[in-house]
């Protein structure tokens, strides 16, 4: 499921993309979650999608927490797949611009669409609920 897919799912349940915005929350996440998920990770409320380098959350809460895995985010696309080309992408999928935390609960900026063989999609989203 794309980043897209995910965060549309989440708001027809009412919701949205998972936002965290302190270590406590982060590690209460991966406790309670991205410890028992594949190593493709989950995906999570953020991207930079408008405005390269420049993270926001889906609620609009102030991006002050991150909890990048070192190197990311790396907006990394055309170093791996450079056969594919960009010319036939949408803008959204040249380079990475969704969030998303693997199992170890580090952060990374991830590509929302399928690349072939070389598909490094998270298979799940987190969807948070104000209660
Ligand atoms: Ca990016
Ligand atoms: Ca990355």
């Amino acid at each position: 499921m794309n980043w897209h897919a995910g965060n549309a799912f989440c708001s027809q349940k009412g919701g949205y993309l998972a936002v965290i915005t302190s270590e406590s929350e982060n590690d209460f996440i991966k406790a309670k979650f991205t410890s028992s998920i594949s190593n493709h990770g989950t995906w999570l409320g953020g991207s930079d999608e408008a405005t390269e380098g420049t993270w926001k959350w889906v609620d609009n809460e102030k991006w002050s927490y991150s909890k990048w895995s070192v190197p990311e985010p790396n907006n990394m696309y055309f170093e791996i797949t450079p056969q594919a080309g960009p010319s036939t992408l949408p803008d959204y999928a040249k380079g990475e611009h969704y969030l998303m935390i693997w199992k170890n609960g580090l952060w990374n900026d991830g590509m929302s669409v399928n690349r072939g063989t070389y598909n490094y999609q998270p298979m799940s989203s987190l969807c948070e609920f104000e209660l």
